[in-house]
């Protein structure tokens, strides 16, 4: 073959379009998380997205963008659904008022070791992922945060002691929490959380000892009651159509790195639980146990909310809580 600029031409186009295929076959995502790069769900994340390079032969390739560099936490369900990121992690319990359901696992009391909330994880997981494929995301793994207590700048003996407080919350329930003892509740998430306490903003919350270190809240609030009264979960999802394009391999190597983060996820969760609460007492901090008065409040806290739940979950609600019931 005689080498006339013609033929070099089309020699040209075609190894172009065999970079091209090669280039194609690798899938490149963005995942936005809202919480910093030292936090356990986000060390979780970039064990995940390893796994996921080598179980997919380096096929898939997915960028973590944490601290809600990319999206703030309320945005990323909504950017993951309208394709602007192909996976995000959420906290479920943001948008129970989207849906209560994405709200089970904030309710006070009604799961709080991690045994149990693993069982109302299962007992609910059809029905979230029901969901979720209707609204085009598919869910990848989910994992709880440790158990949920209530900082503050005096210790608390009672309800009563909130009164008038500011009152962070990250959630409609944490809001309503706030509502119920009487303090005064602003919603802001954690990225923010350090800056708000700073400035006065907030004087109070109630979250994880995972939170408290990670926001140094220990700078601002001296005292951490142990409520131990639910374990909301982070939940790794990813678009459907994202999802669907992949190839049956690079799916297969997904979900298999997915299950392997849900369940490292969750015994990290619980073996951090202590570990959070040791690094808040050493930073000065007063860890202490729920007075009798301040538990009872604080359960007669969770069952109106669990009413309130029940009554604008309706059935399918109910019967959740009903196979969950069933199954401790
Ligand atoms: N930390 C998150 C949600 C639940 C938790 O433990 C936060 O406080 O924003």
């Amino acid at each position: 073959m005689k080498l006339t600029r013609r033929t070099l031409h089309a020699l040209s186009g075609a190894l172009l379009a065999g970079l091209a295929v090669s280039a194609g076959a690798q899938t490149k995502w963005d995942l936005p998380s809202a919480y910093p790069a030292s936090n356990m769900h986000t060390e979780n994340l970039a064990q995940f997205v390893k796994d996921v390079d080598a179980a997919t032969g380096g096929k898939l390739k997915i960028q973590v963008h944490d601290n809600a560099s990319l999206f703030k936490a309320p945005e990323i369900k909504r950017a993951v659904q309208g394709g602007q990121a192909q996976a995000g992690e959420i906290l479920l319990v943001n948008f129970q008022n989207e849906w209560p359901l994405w709200g089970i696992d904030g309710i006070p009391f009604l799961a709080t070791s991690y045994a149990d909330s693993f069982k109302l994880y299962q007992a609910s997981k059809a029905t979230l992922q029901k969901k979720l494929g209707e609204q085009g995301m598919v869910l990848l793994y989910a994992v709880a945060w440790p158990p949920q207590g209530i900082f503050t700048k005096k210790q608390v003996a009672s309800a009563a002691d909130m009164k008038g407080i500011k009152w962070r919350a990250y959630s409609p329930a944490t809001a309503r929490i706030g509502e119920l003892v009487g303090a005064q509740p602003v919603t802001v998430q954690q990225a923010e959380l350090s800056q708000a306490m700073a400035t006065g903003v907030v004087e109070s919350y109630m979250s994880s000892g995972s939170t408290g270190y990670d926001t140094k809240t220990y700078e601002h609030l001296k005292f951490f009651a142990d409520t131990q009264a639910w374990l909301p979960k982070n939940a790794v999802i990813a678009n459907k159509k994202a999802f669907d394009a992949l190839d049956k391999a690079t799916q297969d190597g997904l979900l298999k790195a997915a299950a392997e983060a849900e369940q490292r996820g969750w015994t990290a969760s619980e073996r951090k639980t202590g570990e959070y609460l040791d690094l808040l007492k050493k930073n000065g901090m007063t860890v202490y146990p729920p007075s009798a008065q301040l538990k009872a409040d604080m359960q007669k806290v969770g069952e109106t909310m669990l009413k309130e739940w029940l009554d604008k979950a309706g059935p399918e609600g109910k019967a959740v809580v009903d196979a969950y019931r069933a199954g401790k």
